[in-house]
Protein backbone atom coordinates (compact mmCIF):
# COMPACT_ATOMS: atom_id res chain seq x y z
CA UNK A 1 0.00 0.00 0.00
CA UNK A 2 0.99 3.38 -0.89
CA UNK A 3 -0.59 4.17 2.95
CA UNK A 4 0.75 2.85 6.33
CA UNK A 5 -2.57 1.60 7.57
CA UNK A 6 -1.62 0.92 11.07
CA UNK A 7 -4.48 1.15 13.32
CA UNK A 8 -4.08 4.41 14.74
CA UNK A 9 -4.00 5.82 11.32
CA UNK A 10 -7.09 4.60 10.47
CA UNK A 11 -8.77 5.38 14.18
CA UNK A 12 -7.28 9.11 13.58
CA UNK A 13 -8.50 8.84 9.68
CA UNK A 14 -11.81 7.75 10.96
CA UNK A 15 -11.88 10.80 13.86
CA UNK A 16 -11.13 13.15 11.13
CA UNK A 17 -13.59 12.03 8.90
CA UNK A 18 -16.80 11.71 11.35
CA UNK A 19 -15.75 15.68 12.45
CA UNK A 20 -15.76 16.21 8.66
CA UNK A 21 -18.96 14.60 7.80
CA UNK A 22 -20.73 16.97 10.43
CA UNK A 23 -19.83 20.29 8.45
CA UNK A 24 -21.11 19.14 4.86
CA UNK A 25 -24.62 18.41 3.42
CA UNK A 26 -22.92 16.38 0.58
CA UNK A 27 -20.34 13.70 0.30
CA UNK A 28 -18.52 13.17 -3.29
CA UNK A 29 -17.32 9.69 -3.13
CA UNK A 30 -14.80 8.94 -5.51
CA UNK A 31 -14.66 5.86 -7.40
CA UNK A 32 -12.29 3.83 -10.31
CA UNK A 33 -14.82 3.39 -12.88
CA UNK A 34 -12.87 0.25 -14.07
CA UNK A 35 -12.58 -1.46 -10.38
CA UNK A 36 -15.91 0.15 -8.91
CA UNK A 37 -16.63 -2.30 -6.60
CA UNK A 38 -12.44 -2.91 -5.08
CA UNK A 39 -12.24 1.08 -5.06
CA UNK A 40 -14.90 1.80 -3.00
CA UNK A 41 -14.68 0.89 0.96
CA UNK A 42 -18.11 -0.27 2.16
CA UNK A 43 -16.67 0.12 6.05
CA UNK A 44 -17.65 3.83 5.74
CA UNK A 45 -21.29 3.49 4.72
CA UNK A 46 -22.10 3.91 7.82
CA UNK A 47 -20.51 7.00 9.07
CA UNK A 48 -22.17 8.28 5.65
CA UNK A 49 -25.14 7.11 6.06
CA UNK A 50 -27.70 10.31 6.88
CA UNK A 51 -26.09 12.59 4.06
CA UNK A 52 -26.81 12.89 0.72
CA UNK A 53 -24.19 10.78 -1.51
CA UNK A 54 -22.73 11.44 -5.23
CA UNK A 55 -20.64 8.72 -6.64
CA UNK A 56 -18.56 10.11 -9.12
CA UNK A 57 -17.07 7.20 -11.43
CA UNK A 58 -14.22 8.55 -11.82
CA UNK A 59 -11.31 7.81 -15.04
CA UNK A 60 -14.84 6.84 -17.29
CA UNK A 61 -12.29 7.44 -19.97
CA UNK A 62 -10.54 4.39 -19.44
CA UNK A 63 -13.28 2.18 -18.37
CA UNK A 64 -16.34 0.05 -20.58
CA UNK A 65 -18.94 1.94 -21.85
CA UNK A 66 -21.41 -0.67 -21.53
CA UNK A 67 -20.46 -1.55 -18.05
CA UNK A 68 -20.00 2.44 -16.87
CA UNK A 69 -23.63 2.75 -17.81
CA UNK A 70 -24.41 -0.40 -15.70
CA UNK A 71 -22.51 0.68 -13.20
CA UNK A 72 -24.01 3.94 -12.92
CA UNK A 73 -27.55 2.68 -13.25
CA UNK A 74 -26.64 0.23 -10.10
CA UNK A 75 -25.52 3.15 -7.78
CA UNK A 76 -28.74 5.26 -8.83
CA UNK A 77 -30.71 1.84 -7.80
CA UNK A 78 -29.42 2.31 -4.61
CA UNK A 79 -30.56 5.52 -3.76
CA UNK A 80 -27.25 7.51 -4.64
CA UNK A 81 -26.73 10.15 -7.05
CA UNK A 82 -24.20 8.99 -9.47
CA UNK A 83 -21.93 10.54 -12.68
CA UNK A 84 -19.25 9.34 -15.03
CA UNK A 85 -16.27 11.55 -14.89
CA UNK A 86 -12.72 12.24 -15.98
CA UNK A 87 -10.64 14.20 -13.89
CA UNK A 88 -8.07 15.10 -15.85
CA UNK A 89 -10.82 17.20 -19.24
CA UNK A 90 -12.20 20.25 -18.33
CA UNK A 91 -14.74 20.12 -20.31
CA UNK A 92 -16.87 18.20 -18.33
CA UNK A 93 -16.38 20.26 -15.52
CA UNK A 94 -20.17 21.05 -16.04
CA UNK A 95 -21.01 17.92 -16.54
CA UNK A 96 -20.03 17.54 -13.03
CA UNK A 97 -21.16 20.97 -11.61
CA UNK A 98 -24.54 19.62 -12.74
CA UNK A 99 -24.49 16.51 -10.90
CA UNK A 100 -23.84 18.20 -7.86
CA UNK A 101 -26.37 20.50 -8.46
CA UNK A 102 -28.60 17.86 -9.18
CA UNK A 103 -27.58 15.64 -5.82
CA UNK A 104 -28.41 18.98 -3.61
CA UNK A 105 -31.42 20.53 -5.25
CA UNK A 106 -33.93 19.32 -2.23
CA UNK A 107 -31.40 20.23 0.58
CA UNK A 108 -31.15 24.28 -1.12
CA UNK A 109 -35.00 23.51 -0.89
CA UNK A 110 -35.44 22.92 2.44
CA UNK A 111 -32.93 25.92 3.19
CA UNK A 112 -34.88 27.90 1.45
CA UNK A 113 -38.07 26.86 3.42
CA UNK A 114 -36.41 27.52 6.56
CA UNK A 115 -35.32 30.75 5.24
CA UNK A 116 -32.08 30.32 5.10
CA UNK A 117 -31.88 32.19 1.45
CA UNK A 118 -27.87 32.41 0.99
CA UNK A 119 -26.92 29.94 2.22
CA UNK A 120 -24.17 27.62 0.73
CA UNK A 121 -24.18 24.24 0.31
CA UNK A 122 -21.10 22.42 1.61
CA UNK A 123 -19.36 19.54 0.11
CA UNK A 124 -16.71 16.72 0.73
CA UNK A 125 -14.50 14.88 -1.27
CA UNK A 126 -13.83 11.19 0.04
CA UNK A 127 -12.02 8.09 -1.58
CA UNK A 128 -9.54 5.36 -1.26
CA UNK A 129 -5.72 6.44 -2.52
CA UNK A 130 -5.17 6.66 -6.47
CA UNK A 131 -9.04 6.82 -7.11
CA UNK A 132 -8.09 10.90 -8.52
CA UNK A 133 -9.50 12.81 -5.67
CA UNK A 134 -6.92 15.50 -5.68
CA UNK A 135 -7.25 15.92 -9.81
CA UNK A 136 -10.83 16.35 -8.95
CA UNK A 137 -10.63 18.78 -6.70
CA UNK A 138 -8.34 20.67 -9.08
CA UNK A 139 -10.51 20.55 -11.66
CA UNK A 140 -13.33 21.59 -9.33
CA UNK A 141 -11.18 24.53 -8.01
CA UNK A 142 -9.85 25.21 -11.79
CA UNK A 143 -6.43 25.19 -10.66
CA UNK A 144 -3.08 23.42 -10.86
CA UNK A 145 -1.98 22.04 -7.38
CA UNK A 146 -3.90 21.07 -4.45
CA UNK A 147 -2.83 20.86 -0.95
CA UNK A 148 -3.00 17.26 -0.43
CA UNK A 149 -1.26 14.56 1.19
CA UNK A 150 -1.77 10.49 1.06
CA UNK A 151 -1.05 10.98 4.92
CA UNK A 152 -4.37 10.54 6.80
CA UNK A 153 -4.65 13.56 9.60
CA UNK A 154 -2.63 15.63 8.22
CA UNK A 155 -5.24 18.62 7.75
CA UNK A 156 -4.32 22.13 8.88
CA UNK A 157 -7.10 24.20 9.58
CA UNK A 158 -9.97 23.90 6.81
CA UNK A 159 -9.87 25.73 3.79
CA UNK A 160 -13.10 25.39 1.65
CA UNK A 161 -13.42 26.49 -2.31
CA UNK A 162 -16.29 28.06 -3.60
CA UNK A 163 -17.50 26.74 -6.74
CA UNK A 164 -20.17 27.36 -9.20
CA UNK A 165 -23.81 28.18 -7.64
CA UNK A 166 -23.03 28.40 -4.02
CA UNK A 167 -21.16 25.58 -3.23
CA UNK A 168 -18.71 25.25 -0.75
CA UNK A 169 -15.87 22.28 -1.26
CA UNK A 170 -13.34 21.37 1.85
CA UNK A 171 -10.14 21.75 -0.28
CA UNK A 172 -9.04 18.72 1.80
CA UNK A 173 -9.61 14.80 0.90
CA UNK A 174 -11.19 12.33 2.93
CA UNK A 175 -8.89 9.13 2.32
CA UNK A 176 -10.95 6.31 2.91
CA UNK A 177 -8.66 2.59 3.20
CA UNK A 178 -8.93 0.27 0.56
CA UNK A 179 -10.05 -3.22 1.96
CA UNK A 180 -7.74 -4.87 2.90
CA UNK A 181 -8.81 -8.78 3.20
CA UNK A 182 -10.50 -9.14 -0.23
CA UNK A 183 -7.51 -10.73 -2.07
CA UNK A 184 -9.44 -10.08 -5.37
CA UNK A 185 -10.06 -6.57 -4.67
CA UNK A 186 -6.61 -5.78 -3.76
CA UNK A 187 -5.30 -7.46 -7.14
CA UNK A 188 -7.67 -5.01 -8.90
CA UNK A 189 -6.47 -2.47 -7.09
CA UNK A 190 -2.82 -3.72 -7.97
CA UNK A 191 -3.33 -3.76 -11.93
CA UNK A 192 -4.68 -0.68 -11.96
CA UNK A 193 -2.03 1.05 -10.07
CA UNK A 194 -3.47 1.81 -6.42
CA UNK A 195 -1.35 -0.53 -4.64
CA UNK A 196 2.41 0.60 -5.08
CA UNK A 197 4.35 -2.04 -7.24
CA UNK A 198 7.18 -1.97 -5.24
CA UNK A 199 5.45 -4.13 -2.73
CA UNK A 200 4.45 -6.06 -4.66
CA UNK A 201 5.58 -8.86 -7.15
CA UNK A 202 5.53 -7.00 -10.65
CA UNK A 203 5.89 -10.04 -12.18
CA UNK A 204 2.80 -12.06 -10.90
CA UNK A 205 0.26 -9.40 -11.00
CA UNK A 206 1.24 -9.31 -14.93
CA UNK A 207 0.67 -12.90 -15.36
CA UNK A 208 -2.48 -12.57 -13.26
CA UNK A 209 -3.53 -9.87 -15.17
CA UNK A 210 -3.40 -12.25 -17.94
CA UNK A 211 -5.28 -14.93 -16.46
CA UNK A 212 -7.90 -12.23 -15.70
CA UNK A 213 -7.87 -11.15 -19.14
CA UNK A 214 -8.27 -14.73 -20.75
CA UNK A 215 -11.19 -15.04 -17.99
CA UNK A 216 -12.78 -11.90 -19.35
CA UNK A 217 -12.63 -13.25 -22.94
CA UNK A 218 -10.31 -10.04 -23.99
CA UNK A 219 -7.39 -12.20 -24.81
CA UNK A 220 -7.16 -11.27 -28.19
CA UNK A 221 -6.80 -7.59 -26.65
CA UNK A 222 -3.35 -8.24 -25.73
CA UNK A 223 -2.38 -10.67 -28.67
CA UNK A 224 -3.46 -8.04 -31.23
CA UNK A 225 -1.42 -5.04 -29.22
CA UNK A 226 1.91 -6.95 -28.69
CA UNK A 227 1.29 -8.81 -32.62
CA UNK A 228 2.03 -12.31 -30.38
CA UNK A 229 0.80 -15.52 -30.44
CA UNK A 230 -1.51 -17.09 -27.71
CA UNK A 231 0.55 -20.29 -26.11
CA UNK A 232 -0.56 -23.57 -23.94
CA UNK A 233 -0.30 -21.39 -20.46
CA UNK A 234 -0.72 -17.54 -19.32
CA UNK A 235 2.96 -17.38 -18.90
CA UNK A 236 3.51 -18.30 -22.47
CA UNK A 237 1.60 -14.51 -22.99
CA UNK A 238 4.49 -12.66 -20.95
CA UNK A 239 7.12 -15.24 -22.86
CA UNK A 240 5.80 -13.91 -26.41
CA UNK A 241 6.10 -10.37 -25.20
CA UNK A 242 9.52 -10.93 -24.31
CA UNK A 243 10.62 -12.64 -27.06
CA UNK A 244 8.85 -9.98 -29.52
CA UNK A 245 10.07 -6.98 -27.83
CA UNK A 246 13.41 -8.59 -26.83
CA UNK A 247 13.18 -8.05 -23.71
CA UNK A 248 15.80 -10.69 -22.52
CA UNK A 249 18.41 -10.98 -20.25
CA UNK A 250 21.98 -12.45 -21.47
CA UNK A 251 20.11 -12.95 -24.88
CA UNK A 252 18.41 -15.50 -23.83
CA UNK A 253 16.81 -15.19 -20.28
CA UNK A 254 13.17 -13.61 -20.18
CA UNK A 255 13.33 -10.38 -18.52
CA UNK A 256 9.89 -10.86 -16.59
CA UNK A 257 9.68 -7.61 -14.83
CA UNK A 258 10.23 -5.48 -18.20
CA UNK A 259 7.92 -7.37 -19.69
CA UNK A 260 5.06 -7.00 -16.48
CA UNK A 261 6.06 -3.47 -16.64
CA UNK A 262 4.72 -2.83 -20.24
CA UNK A 263 2.10 -4.74 -20.26
CA UNK A 264 0.60 -2.98 -16.84
CA UNK A 265 1.41 0.35 -17.90
CA UNK A 266 -0.17 0.16 -21.21
CA UNK A 267 -3.29 -1.01 -19.48
CA UNK A 268 -3.12 1.42 -16.83
CA UNK A 269 -2.80 4.07 -19.87
CA UNK A 270 -5.30 2.83 -21.81
CA UNK A 271 -3.42 1.40 -24.37
CA UNK A 272 -5.45 -2.30 -24.44
CA UNK A 273 -8.71 -0.15 -24.76
CA UNK A 274 -11.22 0.81 -22.26
CA UNK A 275 -11.57 -2.17 -19.86
CA UNK A 276 -13.67 -2.77 -16.89
CA UNK A 277 -12.61 -5.19 -14.70
CA UNK A 278 -15.61 -5.85 -12.30
CA UNK A 279 -19.51 -6.31 -13.21
CA UNK A 280 -22.23 -4.63 -10.54
N1 LIG B 1 -7.29 8.83 -17.30
C1 LIG B 1 -7.58 9.44 -16.15
N2 LIG B 1 -6.66 9.61 -15.20
C2 LIG B 1 -7.01 10.22 -14.06
C3 LIG B 1 -8.32 10.72 -13.84
N3 LIG B 1 -8.36 11.28 -12.62
C4 LIG B 1 -7.12 11.13 -12.08
N4 LIG B 1 -6.30 10.51 -12.94
C5 LIG B 1 -4.90 10.12 -12.70
O1 LIG B 1 -4.87 9.19 -11.63
C6 LIG B 1 -3.70 9.36 -10.83
C7 LIG B 1 -4.09 9.54 -9.36
O2 LIG B 1 -4.77 10.77 -9.22
P1 LIG B 1 -4.80 11.58 -7.84
O3 LIG B 1 -5.65 12.79 -8.04
O4 LIG B 1 -3.41 11.80 -7.34
O5 LIG B 1 -5.53 10.53 -6.88
P2 LIG B 1 -5.81 10.64 -5.30
O6 LIG B 1 -4.78 9.78 -4.63
O7 LIG B 1 -7.17 10.07 -5.11
O8 LIG B 1 -5.72 12.06 -4.89
C8 LIG B 1 -2.97 10.55 -11.42
O9 LIG B 1 -1.95 10.06 -12.27
C9 LIG B 1 -4.04 11.27 -12.22
O10 LIG B 1 -3.52 11.99 -13.31
C10 LIG B 1 -9.31 10.53 -14.89
O11 LIG B 1 -10.49 10.88 -14.77
N5 LIG B 1 -8.88 9.88 -16.02
MG1 LIG C 1 -4.36 12.92 -3.51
Amino acid sequence: MNINWYPGHMKKTKELLQENIKLVDLIIEVVDARVPYSSKNPDFDKLFRDKKRLIVLNKYDLSDPNMNKKWEDYYKSKGWSAVLYNSTNNKELRKLNNAIAEATKEIVERYKKRGFRNRTIKAMIVGIPNVGKSTLINSLAKRKSAKTGNMPGVTKGKQWIHLAGSIDLLDTPGILWPKFDDKESALNLAFTGAIKDDVLVLEEIALKFVIRMQQMGKEKVILERYGIEAGEKPLDILDNIAYKKGFLTNKRDIDYLRVANLLLIDFRAGKLGKITLEMP
